[in-house]
């Protein structure tokens, strides 16, 4: 709410500073106070078309204004701009690549790097395929031969680089400019031209809607409008989590540009066998002090979705503010957690050895079986109880 008052307040001030300023050269003399008349309009004029670029967009971040400012200035200096996401790319990594990518490739010698092979957004790469024919999307080595000197390289969604998706790319190119939303890692990069983080901003594509917005791109098109919604409907866990007014401006915008919520419900459908795996998962839910608490003997390529799925799924238990999925890896036990953030689950996976953060976090024990994790899991549950 403070940023959307003093978006508010930005052209009346300006407003109020031009008229003592124009009644005070009028006293010095005419014909510099019509200079000044003239002068002041024009940059009232400024402040509301500034004002209104945004609209929409709920909070003006200036910081995200002197940005794309700078990101304008990167592009035109540079010969070839590769725009990449993080290591098994997901629909946020993907999705805002090519909004930035759509908004910059009628101007700029842009190129878009995903690793095919390795991605998690299968169903978006394809549909970017089948509904862009011009857009081109290449693998490292596709591209290998075109960095030079002047090449840009434009992160999303990750701001370490030994998760980038392809990390020789970014150890080739010189010029770097980082776009996240993640809580700064210890090793961030620092070798950057431009950044802009915001761990405020609900993903990546949320902060590539404003930057379009912000180049002047009214209407982005029905392609680049679904991919940047789509990222945002995964970041968010369609609109639940880490969601602001911001979210909502982001989504109404890709919205009116015919981004196709449907299409995107498709792009996360899973396979028969991950569903009935997250089911049978669910089903087994025992409850610890409004947490739930699930396991799976199995191990094999559909547990590892499916159990992050069944950790989502409980939270929809009435009265659960956390859940815990356990399942076996090896001869270890993985332990999925997630909250509402009224319970910090870092908090409870850091006691075991974990990490992650308030509302998602996880952990590996070393353990020979599940009874014993689920023992150490419950303690540890309990501990931080008492302890809050
Ligand atoms: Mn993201």
């Amino acid at each position: 709410m403070k940023s959307f008052s003093l978006k508010a307040l930005f052209p009346i001030i300006l407003c109020i500073i031009c008229t003592v300023f124009t009644v005070y050269m009028f006293t010095a003399g005419t014909v510099l106070g019509f200079i000044a008349v003239a002068f002041s309009l024009c940059l009232v004029l400024w402040a509301f078309g500034l004002y209104r670029s945004v609209s929409g967009m709920v909070n003006v971040d200036y910081k995200l204004i002197r940005f794309t400012k700078k990101l304008k200035k990167l592009l035109k200096t540079s010969s070839t701009v590769y725009i990449m996401g993080h290591k098994f790319s997901d629909l946020d990594s993907v999705g805002s690549s090519y909004g930035l990518y759509s908004a910059l490739r009628d101007k700029y010698n842009v190129k878009l790097v995903v690793n095919k092979q390795n991605t998690l957004a299968r169903p978006l790469v394809d549909f970017l395929r089948f509904s862009d024919k011009d857009c081109e999307i290449f693998d490292y080595s596709e591209i290998e031969d075109t960095v030079d000197e002047n090449s840009l390289l434009i992160v999303l969604d990750t701001h370490r680089n030994v998760i980038m998706d392809y990390q020789e790319l970014y150890d080739r190119v010189a010029r770097l400019v980082i776009i996240d939303h993640h809580r700064k890692a210890d090793d961030f990069v620092d070798r950057t031209q431009a950044k802009y983080m915001k761990s405020s901003a609900s993903s990546a594509c949320e902060i590539v809607t404003f930057i379009i917005r912000l180049m002047g791109i009214r209407k982005p098109g029905i392609v680049a409008a679904t991919a940047l919604l789509s990222g945002i409907m995964l970041d968010t866990k369609n609109f639940v989590m880490n969601t602001n007014a911001n979210t909502f401006g982001a989504a109404s915008f890709l919205r009116q540009n015919r981004a196709d919520p449907v299409l995107i419900k498709k792009m996360f459908s899973e396979s028969v066998e991950v569903c009935k795996r997250k089911y049978e998962i669910v089903s087994g839910v025992e409850l610890l002090d409004n947490c739930a608490i699930a396991r799976t003997e199995t191990n094999d390529q559909f547990t590892r979705i499916a159990t992050a799925q069944a950790a989502d799924e409980l939270l929809g238990i009435n009265g659960v503010v956390a859940a815990f999925v356990m399942c076996p890896s090896d001869d270890k036990v993985n332990i999925s957690a997630r909250s509402f953030g009224d319970v910090d689950v870092q908090k409870i996976m850091a006691r075991l050895g974990g990490g992650g953060h308030k509302t998602v976090a996880a952990c590996q024990i070393s353990v020979p079986d599940m009874e014993r994790a689920d023992a150490l899991l419950r303690k540890a549950i309990q501990e931080h109880i008492k302890e809050r």
